[in-house]
Order: C-alpha cells, then sequence, then structure tokens
C-alpha cells in the first residue's frame, strides 16, 4: 500500500494522499499503529532529508534562531507525550445529512488516531528566541505547497501564544518509537494537543510569531465555521481551535451482520481542548434509554479513551448510538447542527452504526 499503510486503509484521495483508518482497525488499540494512522495532506509530500533540513524561528523575536535537527536535539531537553490528532473534517460524512458539501471528501469516523510523539517542547525554543511582547500568535509553514488556494501557497496556520507557550506543544521527529515518516510531516513537524489536526503543521521549516493570527488559506478561509449561509471568504466566520467533544462506535461495523444475543460494542471518545471524558453512554433504543460504557486505557490528558461495553441484540434491525460527557459536564447533540460552512467542519453529534441482527 502507498506511504507504508495499511490494506485497510479507507483512501479517498492518492494524490494528495489523504486515508483514513478503518472503524475496525482503530478500535485494536488505544494508541494506534502507524501503518493504520490517518492522513490528510493539502499538497504534495515535499522531498527533504534531515540531513539538509533547517528550521527557522522569526518575526516579533529578539533573537532569530536557525536550527538543525541535531541542534535542535542538542540544545533542548527531549518530551514524549501520547496525544490524539484528529482532523476537523472527521466524521464529516454524517454532515452531507444535513447539507451537500461540494468538493470534500466524506471522511468517516477515522480521520483520528492516538499516537506516542518525541520531540521537544516549542515552549524550549520560543524562549530561546525571545518574543517579544506584541507577539500574541505562533504561526507553523510546511514545505510543501497546496494548489487549493489560488495562487498555489504553502501550508501555514497559528495558534494563540497562550497556547504555543504550553508544555504539550511538540515540535516533534519521532512517532510511536520511530523516525516520522514523510507522510506524517518527516523530518519535523509541529503536535498541538487538544485543538483541530490542522494547526499541527507538518515538514515545518518556519515558526513566525506574529501580532495577528497566519494570514495563509488554511487559517484565514479554511478551517472556519461559518452560519448556514455564510460565505468563505478571508477572516469570515469563526476560526477553529480546540477540538469539539465527539464519541463514534467502531465495532460492530456500520451495516454489520450479527448473530442475535450478546454483543461487545467499542469505540472511542475525544474531549479536546483541555478537557477530558468522564463519561460514556450507549443506547439501543435511540436514546430512551442509555447503558454507561467501561472507558479503558487512560494515556493522560491528550489522548482519547477507547471505551466497551455489552449490549443484548434481539433479532433484527438496531441503530446503536453512542455519546460522551466532558469534565465541563457538556455532551453532544443529537443530530449534527445548523452550523455549516462549504468545506463541511465539525460534526459532534451523537455516533451512529446501524446493525441487523439474526437468529
Ligand atoms: N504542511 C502541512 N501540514 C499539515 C497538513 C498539510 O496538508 N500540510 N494537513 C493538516 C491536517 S488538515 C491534518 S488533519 C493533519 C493530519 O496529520 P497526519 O497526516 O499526520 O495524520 O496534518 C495537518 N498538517
Ligand atoms: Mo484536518
Amino acid at each position: 500500500m502507498l506511504h507504508g499503510k495499511r490494506s485497510d486503509m479507507v483512501v479517498h484521495e492518492e494524490e494528495p494522499f489523504n486515508a483514513e483508518t478503518a472503524r475496525g482497525a482503530l478500535a485494536e488499540a488505544s494508541v494506534t499503529s502507524t501503518a493504520a494512522f490517518f492522513s490528510r495532506n493539502h499538497g504534495a509530500i515535499p522531498r527533504s532529508g534531515p540531513s539538509s533540513w533547517r528550521l527557522s524561528v522569526d518575526g516579533l523575536v529578539d533573537e532569530q534562531l536557525s536550527l538543525s535537527l541535531d541542534e535542535l536535539r542538542e540544545r533542548f531537553a527531549e518530551r514524549e507525550i501520547v496525544a490524539t490528532l484528529q482532523c476537523a473534517g472527521n466524521r464529516r460524512q454524517d454532515l452531507l445529512e444535513v447539507r451537500e458539501i461540494p468538493g470534500e471528501a466524506p471522511w468517516g469516523p477515522g480521520a483520528t488516531g492516538t499516537a506516542t510523539w518525541r520531540g521537544v517542547a516549542l515552549a524550549d525554543v520560543l524562549q530561546a528566541a525571545r518574543p517579544q511582547d506584541a507577539a500574541e500568535h505562533v504561526a507553523f509553514v510546511g514545505a510543501d505547497v497546496s494548489d487549493e488556494p489560488q495562487p498555489p501557497e504553502a501550508y501555514g496556520a497559528s495558534i494563540p501564544r497562550r497556547k504555543a507557550e504550553r508544555s504539550e506543544v511538540l515540535l516533534a521527529w519521532e512517532m510511536n518509537g520511530e523516525a516520522l515518516p514523510a507522510v506524517h510531516g518527516g523530518p519535523l513537524r509541529a503536535v498541538v494537543p487538544g485543538f483541530i489536526g490542522a494547526r499541527s503543521v507538518k515538514w515545518l521549516k518556519r515558526i513566525e510569531l506574529r501580532a495577528a493570527p497566519w494570514d495563509g488559506f488554511f487559517q484565514s478561509t479554511a478551517y472556519r465555521l461559518l452560519p448556514p449561509e455564510g460565505e468563505a471568504a478571508p477572516g469570515a466566520g469563526i476560526a477553529l481551535g480546540e477540538i469539539a467533544l465527539n464519541s463514534d462506535i467502531l465495532a460492530p461495523d456500520d451495516d454489520a451482520r450479527l448473530s442475535a444475543g450478546a454483543i461487545e460494542v467499542r469505540g472511542y471518545a475525544f474531549a479536546g481542548g483541555e478537557r477530558r471524558v468522564v463519561r460514556v453512554d450507549v443506547s439501543l433504543d435511540a436514546g430512551a434509554s442509555w447503558a454507561q460504557a467501561e472507558l479503558l486505557d487512560d494515556l493522560g490528558r491528550w489522548a482519547w479513551r477507547l471505551w466497551r461495553t455489552e449490549l443484548d441484540l434481539e433479532p433484527g434491525s438496531h441503530e446503536i448510538v453512542v455519546r460522551a460527557w466532558d469534565s465541563a459536564a457538556a455532551s453532544q447533540p443529537e443530530r449534527p447542527g445548523p452550523l455549516w460552512n462549504p468545506k463541511g467542519y465539525v460534526n459532534n453529534a451523537w455516533g451512529r452504526v446501524r446493525v441487523h441482527a439474526e437468529t
């Protein structure tokens, strides 16, 4: 398979490569194997080896930096975290019930995954660059060029400085104990736990400290939420940042044929931001009654929770639904909400699969 991925990936596009993890593969372990991890790309993967790689840090800083990978390793302490990455387009398929989304892939629930990331804290690198007071945003610029915007431009995005200075935000060169593969941004990427995947910029070449958010297409026009009649335009709508609480069912698969009786149901729940998943409920009767699921491995505050429960299936067709609760006592809406935008971001509604049970 392409890019060392498993053959059960759901490939939405080969070039640029866009593929999600199959439900069953995602349910296998709390840390997703690299060979099964989703990949979302807006342009071709740039070719540049680790030896020639340099990262520059500039903009509103007192000390501009230009660092090789070796210099990054030597100058700053190594850190490792387990963090979930989730694309803002995850579960977009269900948004299609609400409205057509032209030109965008119908991502299912597999545009997310959890990995161990190793590198240095962005905060430590920023400290060495001595940001000026006026620097309120930290922008990341990748080496890839996307032709989604016209004219084509380098992929870039920013996060608020107050997030960038937190210890969980990494500049990572390792994923699940191995050198970061090119398809995931190797040799170096940002990992911004709790934020939409779009802010974890791959093939990171440049960090710019700025007074305002990044003004490129992928921050100013895309990855924003608009009201139903909104038109995408630079600065229109609400910029996405922290991920919205959501959950979905990974096993059984949608449309599965099963034997009636006891079945195991498994899935994920992810809170985003600094919130945590505290409870997951599963229902066989469209939410009239709920059974509380068991939360599996706790991998720390930046990782999702896989969960499991057992249900007793009567013969016939059923819709199994799931909803999670977070540490702010918020839960998920029953159906995708009225907010929409031309790219169809943010489906945090209940997860659903249909199953058919035979005697
Ligand atoms: N340079 C660059 N970084 C990028 C992207 C990209 O196209 N180019 N895609 C972003 C999006 S939308 C997501 S969801 C994540 C996906 O990371 P992955 O491919 O490692 O799973 O990378 C983000 N970083
Ligand atoms: Mo994304």
